[in-house]
């Protein structure tokens, strides 16, 4: 075992930086804070992403919720607007006052083709990784164990999204788990949250796109270094995507059949794991009798993400379901059974050694020692280029808590140690170069922000 405790675990920084990069963090939250009607949310990017992201909300909700519960449960209560019919929470919630980034709502015409579509808010017809469940756990254990809110206040709050939460964990394991797999499908790469991932370039060899109507990318108007996002034909890609799911109507089965986009995300379904435990826990303080069904999605997925580890590697691998088979491409996604738990105290331990060793966070010429999003041996990597090499703090601090969760402390301390001293220039990056450090994509990322403040606070 070579990730034990070795040498000085202590965080790098001294307690006035910590303080003053915690009110930073605050404060980059804050500004990025925006209303739509009675809802107050959180944009993810002060001008790159100018509406409500599923999966940014959640992390936004753990980072708020030591400094002001009402905030964070108010950043999930704005997301849940967005629900469909399904069950499903869409990946964008649409600010009706807000522009500046596509596609539009318009775009996507949720709502003109798919009855299940909330007509207000407008959102987007995919959606993201399920970490709400994580989230609302958080807000309310926080808020009861710092006293901010009474005991009935957190669990009166509770009990308004607990039902909520159970109809999106319903939506994903029988609408995105139709025969009971294990392993939640996705149709567009934006809904596994690593877009360009490399891990997608095999199933985005199959998505030839069609005429697409006419389009102006805004996203390079902001990140002026085009290297650092998708390429234009990554984006016709996705745009294409976009009208073979309007064609389907938005509907799950048809999505299923017909989209060109089609794969089964281990690091999703990990997640999927942990969120379920949540729910199940919520569930049991609630006194809502679903723990025992949540308990089962739970070890459905679990069972599902550790089959489609590879012997050899022993990574997790995502399935293309339109080629029947698994991808062989190395990512941080590869790690997704550290994520869900479940692998024998062997297993585990290769994993993390591997996950700390040279070939991933331990590079020896990383300027810190953290885990990119693929390392640089894989085919597609690119330690400037979104998610085909850099460094992404969110990630870090999931694969950190969930190595908390499961007794790797040690490991979870030089992750969260390595991390902060990255994020101690206060620029709170959207992702970091592996090799360089320095900050990439937007700077006041709001997820990057909340998890310096959990750990921070
Ligand atoms: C598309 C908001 C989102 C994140 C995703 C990240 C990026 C959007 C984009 O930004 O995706 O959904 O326009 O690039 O890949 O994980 O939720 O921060």
């Amino acid at each position: 075992m070579t990730h034990g405790v070795e040498g000085d675990l202590s965080l790098p920084l001294t307690e006035p930086a910590r303080a003053r990069l915690a009110a930073q963090a605050a404060w980059v939250i804050a500004r990025n804070e925006a209303r739509d009607g009675d809802a107050v949310f959180t944009r993810p990017a002060p001008s790159l992403y100018p509406h409500q992201w599923s999966w940014d909300a959640a992390f936004v909700a753990v980072g708020l919720s030591r400094v002001s519960p009402a905030r964070a449960a108010a950043e999930i209560d704005a997301l849940l607007r967005g629900q469909w019919r399904t069950g499903m929470l869409p990946h964008i919630v649409y600010a009706s006052n807000a522009g500046g980034y596509f596609p539009d709502a318009r775009r996507w015409a949720c709502s003109t083709v798919c009855d299940d579509a909330p007509r207000s808010p407008a959102t987007s017809g995919i959606c993201q990784p399920p970490v709400h469940a994580l989230a609302v756990e958080r807000v309310v254990d926080a808020a009861r164990a710092d006293g901010l809110w009474t005991p009935e206040r957190a669990d009166g709050w509770a009990h308004c999204v607990y039902p909520r939460l159970l109809r999106w964990h319903r939506y994903l394991a029988s609408y995105r788990d139709p025969e009971e797999a294990g392993l939640l499908v996705s149709y567009h790469s934006w809904e596994t949250g690593m877009d360009n991932s490399p891990r997608w370039d095999g199933p985005f060899a199959r998505v030839l796109p069609g005429p697409l109507p006419a389009y102006q990318r805004q996203d390079v108007d902001h990140v002026t270094d085009g290297a650092q996002r998708p390429s234009d034909l990554e984006y016709d890609r996705y745009l294409w995507l976009v009208e073979e799911l309007k064609r389907a109507r938005y509907d799950d089965e048809r999505a299923r059949a017909e989209v060109s986009f089609c794969v089964a995300d281990v690091f999703a379904s990990a997640l999927f794991v942990a969120a379920n435990e949540a729910l199940a826990r919520l569930a049991v303080r609630l006194g809502a009798p679903d723990a025992a069904e949540l308990d089962e999605y739970a070890a459905r997925f679990r069972a599902g993400v550790l089959a489609s580890v590879d012997p050899v590697s022993g990574l997790a691998r995502d399935v293309d379901l339109r080629a029947g088979a698994p991808t062989g491409t190395p990512t941080i996604a590869g790690f997704a059974p550290l994520i869900c738990g479940g692998m024998d105290n062997s297993s585990r331990t290769r994993l993390v050694d591997l996950l700390l060793g040279p070939g991933w966070a331990g590079n020896p010429d990383f300027r810190r020692p953290l885990p990119p999003s693929a390392p640089p041996d894989a085919p597609g990597f690119d330690q400037r280029c979104y998610w085909r090499g850099p460094t992404w703090p969110v990630v870090t601090w999931l694969l950190a808590s969930a190595l908390g969760r499961h007794g790797e402390t040690a490991a979870a301390s030089r992750l969260r140690s390595a991390a902060l001293g990255s994020l101690a220039d206060g620029a709170f990056g959207e992702y970091y170069d592996p090799f360089t450090g320095e900050p990439l994509g937007s700077r006041d990322q709001s997820w990057t922000a909340a998890v310096v403040l959990d750990w921070l606070t």
